[in-house]
């Protein structure tokens, strides 16, 4: 009789994320995820499936790039880090990772604790003993859906099929495995690799259709209905029925307080362009865990009927909510704002429909005026020196068609960006759900690399743009042909140390001693910094030089290089 064949425990872990659809392992180098490194090579080198490694030469952007990965490709992507200080490394792309709800598996090696000699991969060096504070999995409580430890007499196939059926299920999220050295370089009898195909995700939820009814019932007796949105977009079927809605209903949508992804297409009629939101009578909050702040001025009135349209209606992965929700519909976002587009078809007479027509033509008609103060403002900032963000903003917008991928970190010039921006397609815009600076450079390879063929373009204010640290970005970027257009607005200043100083403190003395811990002058070169990493930079600072610049980054790109355009901006 034949011996099963054996292979280590880092292979299994390997083969099952290649069979739970993980195309790209993103990779920082430990040694204690050996097995892992040498697990794909090796079936690199017999040609069986397995993830490519992607070396990152920082955890930070190697996590975002997992992001990048995930958020365009819509499959599970995967990142492996040294023990403790790897993931710590990472640090507040974990917090994004939480925020922006990509299926992610986060394996990280565990020091080995079996005694010197004992067995393959055990204790060899002081080093181990100092590198698992109590237990790895603490250091991540609040940021993963779900976290094991793999043990020795775990099934790692089962484990993997575990790990991805809990990323990859509604509301998805990162989960993280620990893998203890000797673990991983253990042999084990070869197991086949159906429980991750069997493990199954589970499938989408319909909406409550009483709920629902109700909602669409208060949608079309409404005079002011809004829909207020974030993330709907992130299933990128959504967008099409959710403009829909708003033209048969004459809703309002609003997402300009956090466009995490393309909603709606960019120059809706219905889009920012009706009333305050607190004149609303009617607001469904789609997709959406923080819609305002509650109590202000930017929110609803108190009369308002509020209804919460979501995979998680309560939000409860938020620790503080307390908002008002009249209803709460638990749903597929597409599921219920398919069915709510029928049910408000269903149930509108010609009044109602004559109603929601007027509001409709109201958009529109405010539409081609917001376009053309668009237009007339940047005109009237086309000269002036230093080159206005709006200008940046308005060259962006002209300069990238409907396949480009854009990516916002602009912060302070995230409203300009977005009004200037033309994107309709779905999956042409994204921005981050929650607020870890640095989060572009990373997640603009990440998305290159799952989106070779498309113009994949950052924009990012310096401040965000340093916490993402480039360099080790854009090295993966050049090694990998995966090359992305950074295009960075360079103010020497972080708008909280500055603007918030003001606010908080008018006339303060961080104010009059010029605003020390706000302003870092002179910036860094970020062009120079480009190159030094192997790819193109320019600084601009003259506004007629700022579209050419920004066409022939985007024609670096398009050559194979990444780009860096440093814009200096007031
Ligand atoms: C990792 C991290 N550190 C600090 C902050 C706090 N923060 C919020 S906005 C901001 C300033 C960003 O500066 P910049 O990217 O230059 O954009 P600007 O504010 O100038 O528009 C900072 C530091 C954060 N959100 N994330």
């Amino acid at each position: 009789m034949s011996q099963a064949a054996s292979w280590e425990v880092g292979e299994a872990v390997v083969a099952a994320l290649a069979a739970g659809g993980v195309e790209r392992l993103f990779f920082v180098s430990g040694s204690d995820i050996l097995a892992l490194q040498e697990a794909v090579a090796k079936r690199t080198a017999a040609a069986l499936p397995t993830p490519s490694l992607i070396t990152v030469l920082h955890e930070a952007p190697a996590l975002n790039a997992a992001l990048g990965d995930a958020m365009v490709s819509g499959k599970p992507a995967a990142l492996a880090v040294h023990v403790d200080v790897g993931l710590l490394n990472a640090g507040a792309a974990l917090h994004t990772a939480r925020r922006n709800g990509h299926p992610i598996v986060l394996l990280a090696g565990s020091p080995a604790t079996a005694p010197y000699g004992s067995m393959r991969g055990a204790l060899d060096h002081p080093i181990f003993s100092l590198q698992e504070p109590r237990d790895l999995r603490d250091v991540l409580r609040g940021y993963v859906k779900w976290s094991w430890r793999l043990a020795l007499q775990d099934d790692p196939v089962a484990v993997v099929a575990r790990a991805l059926q809990i990323a990859s299920s509604a509301p998805a999220g990162p989960v993280l495995v620990t893998l203890p050295r000797e673990v991983v370089m253990a042999s084990r009898a070869q197991v086949p690799l159906d429980a991750v195909r069997r493990a199954g995700i589970a499938t989408p939820t319909r909406p409550d259709a009483e709920a629902l009814d109700r909602l669409a019932d208060a949608l079309v007796r409404a005079e002011r209905p809004y829909l207020v949105t974030g993330a709907s977009g992130r299933d990128p079927r959504t967008v099409e029925p959710l403009a829909e809605l708003a033209e048969l209903a004459g809703a309002w949508i609003t997402d300009s307080e956090w466009r995490e992804r393309l909603n709606v297409p960019s120059r809706h009629a219905m889009l920012d362009t009706g009333p305050p939101l607190r004149d609303a009578d009617v607001v469904v909050a789609i997709e959406r865990a923080v819609p305002w702040v509650a109590g202000s001025p930017a929110a609803p009135n108190e009369a308002a009927t509020i209804a919460w349209l979501a995979q998680d209606p309560i939000a409860a992965d938020v620790a503080a909510h307390g908002f008002a929700g009249d209803l709460r519909i638990a749903c597929d976002p597409y599921a219920g704002i398919s069915a709510l587009l029928e049910a408000v078809r269903a149930r509108q007479s010609a009044t109602d429909r004559a109603r929601a027509t007027a509001r409709l033509e109201r958009g529109a008609a405010r539409r081609r005026e917001l376009d053309q103060e668009l237009e007339t403002a940047a005109e009237a900032v086309s000269t002036r020196r230093p080159i206005e963000p709006r200008l940046v903003a308005h060259a962006l917008g002209a300069l990238l068609d409907d396949e480009a991928i854009l990516l916002d970190e602009s912060v302070s010039s995230g409203p300009l960006v977005r009004a200037y921006h033309r994107g309709s397609r779905p999956g042409s815009f994204y921005a981050q759900s929650g607020s870890a600076g640095g989060w572009g450079s990373g997640a603009a390879l990440g998305a290159k690399l799952a989106a070779p063929d498309r113009d994949v373009v950052l924009v990012s204010g310096d401040g965000f743009y340093g916490f993402g640290v480039p360099a080790a970005a854009l090295w993966t970027a050049q090694r990998q042909r995966a090359p992305y257009l950074s295009v960075v607005l360079v103010n020497g200043r972080y708008s909280t140390g500055t603007r918030s100083a003001d606010a908080a403190y008018p006339q303060g003395w961080t104010a009059k001693a010029g605003y020390p811990g706000g302003v870092f002058e002179p910036p860094p070169d970020f062009a120079a910094e480009a190159r030094a990493a192997g790819a193109f930079g320019v600084r601009v600072d003259d506004p007629a030089e700022l579209r050419g610049a920004l066409q022939l980054g985007l024609e670096q790109q398009r050559a194979g290089s990444p780009a860096v355009v440093a814009v200096v901006v007031a």
